[in-house]
């Protein structure tokens, strides 16, 4: 089975327990579409759980991003906790909810903060698949939308910091999933669910914000929550 989770921000037991919940095995696959890190505490520590398992497959997000270059700076010039603040990408960092992520992160070994480093770098941008015949795009969010812009020809950037327009059919043929939004925020009645429709699915059910944690299954499109 192929399953999507989004925003995890450090919710290290809910993570763990959706991995037991489905018993992924080796021939399952779990996409990750980004914002592992912030927020919550436990954003290193399911970096490197995913990164063990071969048949999770992440994709990347706003948090990622902006973690990413505070990051190297750290490494680059040996940062502790205090120095990597007076820095603007430590400060950036910071004003995102990046705190428990920076302390667990200055904590590390250099060779286990370079391996963060360089699994954070492997992530995708999007992946488009096909599953029991229906199209699926997924990222951690989409830009807005323009029909005179194919989704292909958009910038990097717009793939993490861009508005989902809810509203709108980007592609009939294609169901897009995505995070980045809770979805109490698309509609107040779908706090805490995963919200579909105009061929969207949102998935970012607001986990760290006291929500259960929404998976969807890609082969049945069956919800699954993590309380
Ligand atoms: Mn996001």
């Amino acid at each position: 089975m192929i399953y999507v989770v989004s925003d995890l921000h450090g919710c290290y037991e809910k993570y763990q327990n959706l991995l037991k919940t489905v018993s992924l095995g080796d021939v399952d696959t779990l996409y990750v579409l980004g914002d592992v890190i912030d927020r919550g505490d436990g954003g290193i520590e399911i970096l490197f759980d995913m990164r063990s398992r071969p048949n999770v497959r992440p994709l990347i997000g706003n948090h990622e991003s902006l973690a990413l270059g505070a990051m190297k700076r750290i490494l680059r010039d040996s940062l502790d906790e205090r120095a990597v603040s007076k820095t603007k990408a430590g400060v950036l960092w910071r004003m995102s909810d990046g705190e428990p992520t920076i302390q667990a992160f200055c904590a590390l070994t250099r060779d286990r903060q370079q391996a963060i480093v360089d699994y954070i770098e492997s992530f995708g941008i999007y992946e488009e698949l096909t599953v029991n015949s229906r199209k699926f795009h997924l990222s951690h969010t989409l830009p807005s939308y323009d029909p005179a812009i194919p989704i292909h020809d958009v910038t990097f950037l717009e793939f993490l910091f861009g508005e989902v327009d809810y509203t709108k059919v980007y592609a009939s043929d294609t169901l897009f999933v995505t995070g980045h939004t809770p979805t109490g925020l698309i509609d107040p009645a779908s706090a805490g669910r995963i919200w579909r429709g105009n061929h969207h699915i949102a998935i970012d059910c607001g986990a760290v914000f006291g929500h259960p944690l929404g998976c969807l299954c890609l082969d049945t499109l069956e919800e699954i929550y993590i309380e």
